[in-house]
């Protein structure tokens, strides 16, 4: 039949929850230590201050919170909650409590710029927006009623730690009736083609996601590891793992609001950290400069990677400098709410450092020829395209591109060339998708042109990706100037850099013969 099936068995402790009345909130608090376990549990540690949070007073802010939003401030289900904040205590608090009343998360980038946030808030409809202090005044232009995280000189804004201590007493969640069927969170992706759209994902993918997670947890976590998170978690693959996976195996994450080399090195050795979920630009990172350190890397014991193609170089050169870390790949998108593929055996991660695991139990696949559109056998490059209870309802309010990404049989098409072995080991080799990967970073094409064709002076533009070994790819601009202008490399660049996430900008430019394109790398 050409469909692969995950060889894995889920079994009967991970089975996925099937009555309606579920939500994910509720899924991951009942999955919390019991009582006074709860209590001495340490959930997150924030690097920078110290701050720490056990599971117990995380519920008991989770209910505050939700309490607080819901007979407070009146937010109902349905209502979309949009939050623009980097890694912190808080972060999974304010998940939880939104999901937790039916409301909808929208998570964003805090390095955003005005325009991008805008243009989310509008295409998402917020009701509510939280966001950092630093961050609001991104938030104030589109007018949408804003708590902020933690309080500030400003007292016109209410912050989410009052909220919290306002209703400390609340021993429960509000009782709103959720069905697993309802829309949890809208991420935002590129999807295969175009500018950024808004992945629909339901209870009911977050939860199956969740039970698939904790299935992968039980062969490479435990309660006593000590996580890094600097994976930021408005990302898909950062808010499965430290928004709602990770807590409902029990484990201590260490934040980081922001990815830095020192400061990751730092908290390895401060807390023992042990596992680290990653992007290949860190394992880079680890091999490159790890050594000159000095740092007691020994308290590590595995290291994921995801988000973007590690080369096999790269992942034997970093176990021959680390032999006790087991690397491990994994493979994800948004719109599968997450992994994919995951290697359950280090044995396996190690006979195939080329690979990003096999199929996760309940996931199949097919390969697809790209000419004829006909499933292929093992071994032959397609399209690789998925199934799983945890594939995306849609792109929010686009039919066109829901029906384009996802067909009548629910299968995802990644817009990954890539094939699978006989043994269900899964390659992706090739990104056929107009996406650009900076860093683990999605980069829409599509976006970039689009502001490059509003400058006056512009005429055409074409974004393409260029392979760089440090941040896997840089995106650069190929651009028409309007006959008879002086439009310099420097003046686009600053241009592009007022307007989109600073991730996404300049590095160089080339200058092409003044007639045709001016190149620029941006
Ligand atoms: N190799 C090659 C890979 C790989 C890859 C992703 O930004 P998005 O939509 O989503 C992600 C999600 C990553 C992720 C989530 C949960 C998880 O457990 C995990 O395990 C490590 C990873 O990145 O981008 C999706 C696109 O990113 C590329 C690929 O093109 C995919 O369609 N990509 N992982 N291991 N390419």
């Amino acid at each position: 039949t050409g469909i692969y099936h995950s060889l894995e068995k889920l079994g009967t402790k991970h089975e996925i929850p099937t009555e309606q009345n579920l939500n994910i909130a509720s899924l991951v608090l009942s999955q919390f230590p019991r009582a006074e376990l709860a209590d001495a549990k340490i959930a997150f540690i924030d690097l920078n201050t110290n701050h720490s949070v056990t599971y117990g007073e995380l519920r008991r802010s989770v209910y505050s919170l939700a309490t607080a939003l819901f007979h407070g401030l009146e937010v109902r289900k349905g209502d979309v909650v949009f939050l623009l904040s980097p890694n912190s205590v808080l972060y999974s608090t304010i998940c939880l409590a939104v999901l937790s009343i039916g409301a909808i998360l929208t998570t964003a980038n805090p390095l955003n710029t005005k325009t991008e946030i805008a243009k989310q808030v509008h295409d998402s409809g917020a009701k509510l927006a939280i966001s950092t202090p630093e961050e609001l005044h991104k938030l104030v232009p589109t007018g949408v009623p804003t708590l902020l995280t933690s309080s500030s000189s400003d007292e016109k804004f209410l912050s989410v730690e009052e909220l919290i201590e306002g209703c400390y007493d609340s021993q429960e969640l509000p009782h709103v009736h959720v069905e697993q069927s309802d829309t949890a969170a809208i991420l935002y992706s590129s999807g295969t083609t175009g500018v950024s759209k808004g992945v629909v994902l339901t209870h009911s993918n977050l939860i199956t996601i969740t039970k698939l997670f904790c299935w992968s947890a039980d062969v490479s976590a435990s309660q006593d590891d000590v996580f890094l998170a600097f994976i930021p978690m408005f990302h898909i693959y950062g808010l499965m793992f430290f928004g709602f996976g990770l807590l409902c195996v029990g484990v201590t994450t260490v934040l980081m609001q922001k990815y830095n080399f020192q400061g990751m090195l730092i908290a390895i050795e401060k807390y023992k950290v042990n596992n680290i979920p990653a992007v290949p630009p860190v394992i880079h990172a680890l091999v490159k400069h790890a050594s000159k350190d000095g740092c007691d890397l020994s308290s590590l014991r595995r290291i994921g990677s995801g988000a973007a193609p590690l080369s096999k170089e790269m992942s034997q050169e970093f176990r021959k400098m680390f032999p006790w870390v087991e690397l491990r790949t994994g493979y994800g998108l948004t719109e599968s709410c997450g992994g994919a593929t995951f290697f359950a055996s280090d044995k396996d991660a190690k006979a195939h450092p080329e690979a990003c695991g096999k199929l996760i139990p309940s996931f199949c696949a097919k390969v697809m020829d790209i000419e004829t559109g006909k499933p292929l056998p093992p071994n032959k490059e397609g399209e690789l395209w998925l199934k799983s209870g945890s594939i995306m309802k849609e792109y929010l309010g686009n039919t066109e591109a829901t029906a384009a990404t996802v067909d009548s049989e629910r299968w995802l098409r990644t817009g990954d060339l890539g094939y699978i072995d006989e043994n269900g080991v899964v390659c992706i080799v090739e990104r056929i998708k107009e996406l650009i990967k900076h860093k683990g970073y999605q980069v829409a094409p599509a976006e970039l042109e689009s502001v490059l064709l509003s400058h006056p002076l512009i005429v055409d533009a074409a974004v393409i990706p260029v392979e760089d070994e440090e941040t896997g790819q840089i995106p650069m601009a190929y651009v028409v100037r309007r006959a008879g202008s002086q439009l310099s490399e420097d003046q686009v660049i600053q241009f592009v850099a007022g307007q989109v996430c600073c991730s996404r900008i300049l590095i160089l430019c080339r200058k092409r013969n003044a007639a045709v394109p001016v190149t620029i790398v941006a």
